[in-house]
């Protein structure tokens, strides 16, 4: 018999695959982890526009996840889009029941159709209660400002680690998008809780690759995140990895389902595949 780890990601529907759930599972398939979902909200989308966002009632959100983690030896869960305050408590309370599971929060903050996600009430479900059971948060740096306010300084950032007990993985893919498009080194800073209850800092540096295929970064990265601490490695090392596995995605994708006349924001989706 094979084993393999087994990772849930808990997140919504993308139509067009690009994104959520869909690029969790094809993520989770690229590391060898055998990939489950709860899907929290279903959206109609492609890479050009979203149409609609329909959150799936709380009460079944919880009867995934419970069928889920009651017969399976779960190795890892991603979250990412929660559709509401109310699912972000109830995803907080039964996962606190597993301590042993580690969890990757990717604070899906806005959607396109300005829907609930960004409500204070969300935010303070997350901060409350998902991140103190979580083993790391993926902000980029707008969902950083909204988090943890506007100055958003390193300090803040490591109170927020050493009282909450959850990691902070800051990533600068946003950062300076429109100027040095061409030019700019990325820069994804690791905040870690080491065992002493101290804070480690270390920042990833890599080049930004120009590509009109971006759509599902985020999911892509947190998933990965999840499916390296499946297979046994410590967080650095999880980061670390993923931010390569994205970097080598985002690169082997170039013209992926290209139209005739794509630009460099077409957000089309990345092929988790091709070799
Ligand atoms: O990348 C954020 C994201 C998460 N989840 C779903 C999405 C998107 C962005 O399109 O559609 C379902």
């Amino acid at each position: 018999m094979t084993e393999k780890p087994i990772c849930i990601t808990i997140a919504g529907s993308d139509s067009s695959a690009g994104a959520g759930l869909q690029a969790d599972l094809k993520t989770f398939l690229a590391h060898q982890c055998y990939g489950m979902s709860v899907i929290t909200a279903s959206t109609a989308q492609t890479h050009k526009q979203i149409t609609g966002i329909h959150p799936i009632p709380t009460a079944h959100v919880v009867e995934q996840l419970e069928i889920l983690l009651s017969e399976y030896s779960v190795s890892a869960v991603k979250t990412g889009m929660l559709a509401n305050a109310e699912q972000i408590f109830a995803i907080a309370e039964l996962l606190s029941q597993h301590p042993d599971i580690p969890v990757v929060v990717d604070p899906v903050l806005s959607s396109s159709t300005g829907s609930e996600l960004t409500t204070n009430a969300a935010i303070q479900a997350y901060l409350k209660h998902l991140c103190p059971i979580s083993t790391v948060l993926t902000p980029n740096i707008m969902e950083a400002r909204q988090i943890f306010g506007a100055d958003n300084t390193t300090q803040e950032i490591i109170t927020f680690v050493k009282q909450s007990g959850c990691s902070v993985l800051l990533k600068g893919g946003h950062a300076n998008q429109e100027t040095q498009r061409h030019t700019s080194q990325l820069h994804d800073t690791l905040y870690a809780l080491v065992e002493d209850g101290q804070v480690t800092e270390k920042t990833f540096s890599h080049p930004r690759i120009i590509t009109a295929n971006t759509h599902g970064t985020g999911c892509t990265l947190a998933s990965s995140i999840s499916a390296n601490l499946a297979l046994g490695y410590d967080l650095t090392k999880s980061c670390e990895t993923a931010i390569n596995y994205l970097q080598q995605r985002l690169k082997a994708s170039d013209r992926f389902l290209h139209e005739s006349v794509a630009t460099i924001n077409a957000n089309l989706p990345m092929d988790h595949a091709n070799r």
